[in-house]
């Protein structure tokens, strides 16, 4: 058994050894501290050895090089023997590997530590033990690497038990209650821990009325969710509704001011706490899109956010409060209102306001999780307020788990971009809590983090696509570290994904997906104009004017000479005023702005000429072209693969490509036919318009 402060986590070490020596050979020897010295234990070539000590200087350590293991997993303050760079002092969550006379050492501070160390070796397999393997030290840049389920309960008619879900049912909730087997949410657990995610919130945002009642009736069944995420590493958070005192407490309000409710929220804090002692704490939606807020109340978001914070501030919570506040009813005719500078508006006066244990959820564009957005200028805007950035692997605006759009590059360049103060800064850095040489005196560099909505679900393949479970991984792989590359990561997926398989596999899919995203923009929305999806479909193929007459406030505005929204200070709403330097200059002037948030930023002639050299129109034309003609290349590639993969997945992939061949190219004839009966300009290729 491993040592007495291990827990949980460490006995998911321990099991993880155990699952590997049997299936891979070898034995494995615990060795506790509180037991029988490592000299006592018989160790051999081949065997692995994990040493749970709770004490630097504890017994164990000495022979560590003299023996020739395959391994020696080293957790707790024995790990800080092999700490030269910080003196002993290993963060829990800090791993080191190194080769120490023939043997590969993993040493953690904590079991935490030591599980992603693990599992960072069965990453490398064999590499792992090359002699020449060096010496690693590794620390997640962020501490909270987050996802969301936007599970519901409930089934609902339109939208599914899972909103944005493009992969089944839930695998928390069946039968209108929490699952009685939650074997899948183990399986999921074990899979978060392996890529580093360690926080989950598991329910919708938008907070039903069935759903609501997690908080309070149903926290024994949260409490048994949380049982089997924690020997991961992962903690449970909940979304709460912020109606919550009427609705679950039958008070008269839900003003943050009154006292009331105030008491409401402690009590109900101090029962959640007291069922789960480990809860993460709350994700909130307010004033958005028909959620109850502190605006009835005459109250700002920092009062609301507060309210729940002092709550769950006694029992270490955080809350997660969003930034997605925008007007869904819009008027179209109103060409003032910009629902892009809307998040801004309403929080960046707030910086400073919010309570410590606030973290502002900032969606990682201005709009909502498109193919192709400017990165949010809220993320730089509140340097006293913790920031984390929000990121959707669940493919709402990406082929809906149909069509195979790898996201790790999109979201490589969105955690890369170098945001704030004069571009010193990314928008990693700023979740992370990283100061930069520019970073303002006071500011607040405590670390927010980084979150994602899960695209997961009940189905066979655990995604719908099986090729989207890459995006889980990747997106587990980049919070961990938002340096790493993309297509290395895929590298990863592939490895652990198809192990042994004949080296077609890995050409074929590297073909299809690592550029996967752009192809997908390439065929839908022009030039970052966002949106022209089907909104009766739920955003999934093109509806050009789908989104132009309607009232949530995203308008591409083409008419017969141009396209592309004006949001320039100069002539538009003034959205590029919202960006710090060099950004604002950057996107405001027509000649600076890049060519792929060109319609994002500004409205121009067809015939505008882009930096690439060929006019907004032909581009629009040739594009859409060209990424079908990619498509429909992947085709008979993938037939070339089968037998080479499982039979089934080969069956699933082959399905849904035909899919996506038919709405690529449904795409690509909507819009050039669409621009061509807007504007009149012939496409100079000649191919066909309808
Ligand atoms: O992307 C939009 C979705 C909504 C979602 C909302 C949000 C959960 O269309 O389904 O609601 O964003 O992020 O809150």
């Amino acid at each position: 058994a491993p040592g007495p402060d291990a827990g949980p986590v460490g006995e998911t070490v321990v099991a993880e050894l155990r699952r590997a020596t049997a299936a891979h050979g070898g034995t494995l020897t615990v060795v506790d501290a509180a037991g029988p010295r490592l000299d006592d234990a018989t160790v051999r070539a081949h065997d692995l050895v994990l040493v749970v000590a709770p004490r630097a200087g504890g017994p164990g350590q000495r022979r560590y090089p003299d023996a020739h293991p395959t391994a020696y997993l080293v957790a707790a303050a024995t790990a800080g023997r092999y700490d030269g760079e910080t003196g002993g002092q290993f963060a829990p969550d800090m791993v080191r590997r190194v080769r120490v006379g023939g043997t590969t050492v993993v040493a953690a501070g904590g079991a935490v530590g030591l599980l992603y160390g693990l599992h960072g070796v069965v990453r490398l397999g064999e590499r792992a033990f090359q002699a020449d393997d060096g010496d690693h030290l590794e620390r997640p840049l962020t501490p909270v690497r987050m996802l969301d389920h936007w599970d519901n309960i409930d089934v609902h008619p339109v939208m599914g038990q899972v909103e944005r879900g493009y992969a089944g049912g839930s695998i928390f909730y069946a039968d209108g209650r929490v699952r009685d087997d939650l074997s899948r949410v183990a399986d999921y657990a074990r899979l978060l821990g392996s890529i580093g995610v360690n926080a989950v919130a598991i329910n919708n945002v938008n907070v039903h009325a069935t759903e609501a009642r997690l908080l309070t009736d149903g926290l024994a069944d949260v409490a048994r969710v949380a049982d089997v995420f924690r020997p991961h590493g992962v903690r449970t958070y909940l979304s709460v509704s912020f109606g919550s005192p009427m609705r679950l407490g039958g008070l008269a309000t839900n003003d943050p001011l009154d006292p009331d409710v105030q008491a409401w929220w402690a009590a109900t804090a101090d029962r959640v706490w007291a069922t789960i002692p480990d809860f993460g704490g709350f994700v909130v939606k307010a004033d958005s899109e028909g959620q109850p807020g502190p605006f009835a109340y005459g109250r700002d978001h920092a009062d609301g956010a507060n309210l729940l914070a002092r709550a769950v501030a006694p029992h270490g919570g955080t809350v997660f409060w969003r930034a997605f506040v925008y007007n869904h009813e819009q008027d179209w005719r109103d060409r003032r209102t910009d629902r892009a500078r809307a998040a801004y508006d309403h929080f960046a006066p707030l910086d400073g306001r919010f309570d410590d244990n606030v973290v502002l959820q900032v969606k990682y564009g201005p709009l909502d999780f498109q193919v192709r957005e400017a990165v949010s200028p809220v993320i730089a805007a509140m340097p006293r307020t913790r920031v984390a950035v929000e990121l959707q692997v669940t493919q709402e605006y990406t082929g809906h788990q149909k069509h195979v759009c790898y996201l790790g590059p999109l979201w490589s360049d969105v955690l890369g971009f170098p945001l704030a103060e004069d571009a010193t800064r990314t928008v990693a850095d700023i979740a992370s809590g990283l100061p930069g040489p520019r970073t303002p005196e006071g500011a607040q560099l405590r670390a927010g983090g980084i979150t994602a909505v899960s695209n997961v679900g009940d189905d066979e393949f655990w995604t719908g696509h099986p090729l989207a479970q890459a995006n889980l991984y990747a997106y587990g792989r980049l919070a961990w570290d938002p340096s790493a590359d993309p297509v290395a990561l895929l590298d990863e997926w592939l490895d652990l994904t198809f192990p042994g398989a004949d080296p077609r596999v890995r050409e074929t899919l590297h073909a299809f997906m690592d550029d996967s995203w752009l192809t997908y923009e390439k065929y839908t929305a022009p030039l970052g104009v966002c949106f022209m999806v089907d909104p009766l479909r739920g955003h999934y193929g093109p509806n050009v004017d789908g989104y132009e007459y309607s009232k949530w406030g995203t308008y591409h505005f083409a008419d017969r000479d141009g396209i592309g929204v004006d949001r320039t200070v100069a002539t538009g709403t003034g959205f590029t005023g919202q960006y710090p330097a060099p950004w604002d200059a950057v996107y405001e002037d027509l000649a600076t702005c890049p060519d792929e948030l060109l319609l994002f930023f500004h409205h121009v002639p067809y015939q505008h000429v882009l930096k690439s050299g060929t006019t907004v129109i032909q581009h629009i034309y040739d594009t859409r072209a060209d990424a079908v003609d990619v498509v429909e290349s992947w085709v008979p590639r993938w037939e070339a693969l089968r037998g080479l993969v499982d039979d089934r997945l080969h069956a699933r992939v082959a399905e849904r490509l035909a899919e996506q061949v038919r709405s690529a190219t449904e795409w690509r004839d909507q819009v050039r036919t669409y621009f061509f009966r807007k504007s009149g300009v012939p496409d100079a290729s000649g191919r066909p318009i309808y």
